[in-house]
């Protein structure tokens, strides 16, 4: 089957998401017409070159002074900041774009490409976790479309395919488990950023790559699925599977259950969230059942890994509270990678900020915004009024 979509962007390309997508646009053959990225511009020469895209959007704007020095000899437009990001999702023509920026710097770019009315392949997630109802309302009004990356909600979304409207359960959103799999909290203490960053069947970037070890990452794919697949948090049953074969799966009111699997290899999912309802020939490997040895299951610790249960009490009480879990989230990464905090530190700051905000119901984008930076001061606050090490 040939490939109808012939345009695409991609934001945030040079992060891990970002230079996948950009192995994937030319398997496909599809024409990258828009690129951008915080300040990586050796990646992003790179990609320039490769691509030829129209334009190439740098938050920083000396890395973009930097860039159009170093792409003089091409007619590729350079611009840099965030309102030109803003502009250049407006201008650019491209089918589909795949926002791979990562953290709440997502969000304004997914609110922009969903008023341009281009489909928007998400692998940001903290758009959905933190402004559902923004992002989504964008979405009904310019009649476009959201189809997840996130492999667990790729899963889900192609679970849900053959509905035919019928209703569904329960979504099993499956998790590695992590590095830490099976510690309890007294075993976490002591463990370094280095240890953290050792995931066993991911490859991602550091911050994702924390939050997994944490769970939080699986925390904020529960209200992300809460929000995408509109179900209530308690239709959203996590389950360890260290294996990363089963990518999620979808049980129907008849107790039929079906699962998506294959390779973890995220490429397939961006590939999909681009060419859908298409598939086509995969970078990545066949699944080989026979040499499959064991697929395990298992509940996961909500004791140790608190994060997890935190997400559930923050997408109930719904409001600023994601956000919040969010901004205070990163802070607190932030100060563990650099070897301020404990890992355990992660737990008890991100859960202390959360569960002291006082919430704003209904609240306006400004309001989110306001409770991000917010959050993030008070995150940074409290980190170094608690712990001195
Ligand atoms: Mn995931």
């Amino acid at each position: 089957m040939e490939n109808t979509i012939k345009k695409i962007a991609i934001l945030g390309s040079t992060g891990s998401v970002g230079k996948q997508s950009v192995e994937v646009a030319q398997n496909i053959g599809a024409k990258v017409e828009l690129l951008s990225a915080n300040s990586n511009i050796d990646e992003l020469e790179r990609q320039a070159r490769l691509l030829k895209p129209k334009m190439c959007v740098v938050s920083n704007e000396n890395s973009a002074k930097e860039l159009k020095l170093r792409l003089f000899d091409t007619d590729i437009r350079i611009y840099s900041g965030e309102n030109s990001l803003l502009d250049a999702i407006c201008e650019c023509d491209a089918e589909v774009a795949v926002n791979a920026i990562s953290g709440f710097a997502g969000l304004y770019p997914a609110i922009a490409l969903a008023k341009s009315g281009k489909r928007i392949a998400m692998s940001n997630k903290e758009a959905i976790v933190v402004a559902h109802k923004f992002l989504f309302d964008e979405i009904k009004k310019s009649n476009s479309q959201l189809v997840p990356v996130d492999s667990e909600h790729s899963a889900i979304f192609q679970c849900l395919q053959g509905a035919n409207g019928n209703k569904i359960k329960k979504i099993i959103l499956t998790s590695s488990g992590g590095p830490f799999r099976g510690k309890k909290r007294g075993e976490l203490v002591g463990l370094t950023a280095e240890d953290a960053l050792k995931h066993p069947t991911w490859k991602m970037g550091p911050k994702i790559t924390v939050d997994s070890a944490s769970l939080m990452n699986k925390g904020f794919e529960v209200i992300e699925a809460v929000r995408l697949f509109d179900v209530k948090p308690e239709q959203v049953q996590v389950v360890v599977h260290p294996q990363s074969i089963m990518h999620s799966a979808v049980e129907y009111i008849d107790n039929s259950v079906i699962a998506q699997m294959g390779t973890p290899d995220m490429r397939t999912c961006i590939q999909y969230a681009i060419t859908y309802p298409q598939r086509q020939e995969p970078l990545s490997s066949s699944l080989d059942f026979a040499k499959l040895a064991t697929l395990t299951f298992e509940e996961p610790d909500f004791d140790t890994f608190s994060l997890l249960s935190l997400a559930y009490y923050a997408v109930n009480e719904d409001g600023v509270i994601p956000a919040v879990l969010n901004a205070s989230d990163e802070i607190a990464v932030d100060a563990f990678l650099k070897g301020k905090i404990k890992f355990t530190d992660i737990f008890d700051t991100v859960s202390h900020m959360v569960r002291n905000f006082n919430n704003i119901k209904d609240p306006t984008l400004d309001d989110i915004r306001n409770a991000d930076r917010e959050a993030r001061i008070k995150t940074k606050e409290y980190i170094s009024a608690s712990y001195k090490y």
